[in-house]
């Protein structure tokens, strides 16, 4: 078999989502997502400029070779943009070795070790009462698990509570600007989770995104105050370039920690998993370089229990979502699938054979990873320049988002 075309396809369907499709001269097509959010553009340069010409005409079934290849054989390693471009490569290659084998990715995996991968997705609001009504309404939607955010008083909205807050411009075209406390933070968030088994009980999986604003002692002190709520994580406590701060946290509270979604390899998270710093590891596969490198992660993180959580936010692709599907249903670690469903075009664009029931995901049966992306009407939904926002504290000075 041989790659006789690589299409970068960009579009917007909601939002903007970046697609490697790869022909083979057998007639078989694979795709992979790139999204790389508010840097989409980087990434098809660099696929353009750089991978699509490497690549076509090599054997598509070489996946190892070609991963190698890419990550290796660059010289310059590592970095969101270039993991994201090699990802959406490698995702696509696991897609037409999986429909040459007429099997599902998780097959050829090497099976299901579960029967449904538990789900969770996010409730929000301004106000404490606001988002227990908003995780009350994902319970009786089915969701075991749900992430809950809530508005802090005397702040405009803050990251997780507000649907505008994310990925937009403003009327400039350029990056929202949102504003922080953390003293303020870290009073009114634990009479958030207070609330939360007061009214819904101990059921419901609580789980919680910081966003990587504390520093390790302010994470240390929220994990302790949140102990008596049992939840089933806190993410992002801090920001992680420094691993070693998890020693700290770890040392002062029992809460589960959960971290990941911006790394990129292995070498980001190898002291947090060999030290079982961290509880679940929240690498996905587009940002991860793909399926190659995130199921080596997987197995080395369940040598030190630490469970798989993948990154699942909407500005991933359904292409992404389903190789994380495929990988979780054969993990012998699995923890837990991040769902954020997806806008009604988004799903236009890429029908796909995943199901969500019961607050629960599945894969599905079809060959491949089960995503397909309409190219046509893609081509309808043209990229739209967006940016996540930045963060400045109450005084001005730039904050982590
Ligand atoms: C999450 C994430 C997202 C990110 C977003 C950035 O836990 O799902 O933190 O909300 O902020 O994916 O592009
Ligand atoms: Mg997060």
């Amino acid at each position: 078999m041989k790659i006789t075309d690589i299409k970068i396809i960009v579009s917007s369907p909601g939002r903007n989502f970046v697609t490697v499709k790869i022909f083979t001269d057998e007639g078989l097509t694979g795709i992979g997502d790139a999204t790389l959010n508010g840097r989409e553009k980087a990434v098809v340069a660099y696929l353009q400029d750089h991978l699509v010409p490497v690549l076509t005409g090599r054997d598509p079934q070489r996946i190892e070779d070609i991963w190698q290849y890419l990550y290796k054989g660059a010289y310059w390693r590592r970095g969101p943009v270039t993991m994201a471009a090699i990802g959406g490569i490698d995702t696509a290659l696991w897609d037409i070795k999986a429909k040459a084998a007429g099997m599902p990715l998780y097959q050829l995996l090497g099976g299901a070790s579960r029967e449904r991968l538990m789900a969770y997705v996010h409730a929000q609001g301004s106000e404490i009462a606001q988002t227990v009504e908003a995780v009350a309404r994902r319970m009786e939607e089915g969701f075991r698990a749900v992430r809950a955010q809530v508005g802090i008083p005397g702040l405009p909205a803050v990251y997780g509570t507000d649907k505008s807050a994310t990925n937009t411009a403003d009327l400039n075209g350029l990056p929202q600007e949102e504003v922080w406390s953390t003293p303020k933070y870290l009073r009114h968030v634990p009479k958030l989770f207070e609330a939360l088994r007061g009214d819904l009980g101990w059921e419901v999986e609580l789980l919680h995104d910081v966003h990587h604003r504390l520093t390790p002692i302010e994470a240390a002190r929220l994990g302790k105050d949140l102990e008596p709520f049992r939840l089933f994580w806190l993410e992002d406590a801090v920001a992680a370039e420094h691993q070693e701060s998890f020693r700290l946290i770890r040392q002062h509270t029992v809460t589960p920690l959960a971290l990941g979604e911006v790394f990129n390899t292995v070498w980001d998270a190898r002291l947090l998993i060999e030290e079982q710093l961290i509880d679940y590891i929240r690498m996905t596969t587009v940002h991860a370089g793909g399926v190659t490198p995130l199921r080596r992660i997987m197995d080395l993180a369940g040598l030190y229990n630490v469970r798989t959580a993948c990154h699942g936010a909407m500005d991933m692709s359904p292409a992404c979502l389903a190789a994380n599907l495929h990988l979780g249903l054969w993990a012998p670690n699995f923890g837990i699938q991040e769902y954020s469903p997806y806008m009604p075009e988004t799903l236009d664009v890429f029908p796909g054979a995943w199901t969500v029931s019961d607050g629960h995901l599945h894969p599905g049966e079809a060959h491949g990873h089960g995503v397909e992306i309409d190219e046509a009407l893609a081509a309808k939904f043209p990229y739209e320049r967006s940016y996540l926002p930045v963060n400045r504290l109450e005084d001005g000075t730039l904050w982590h988002w």
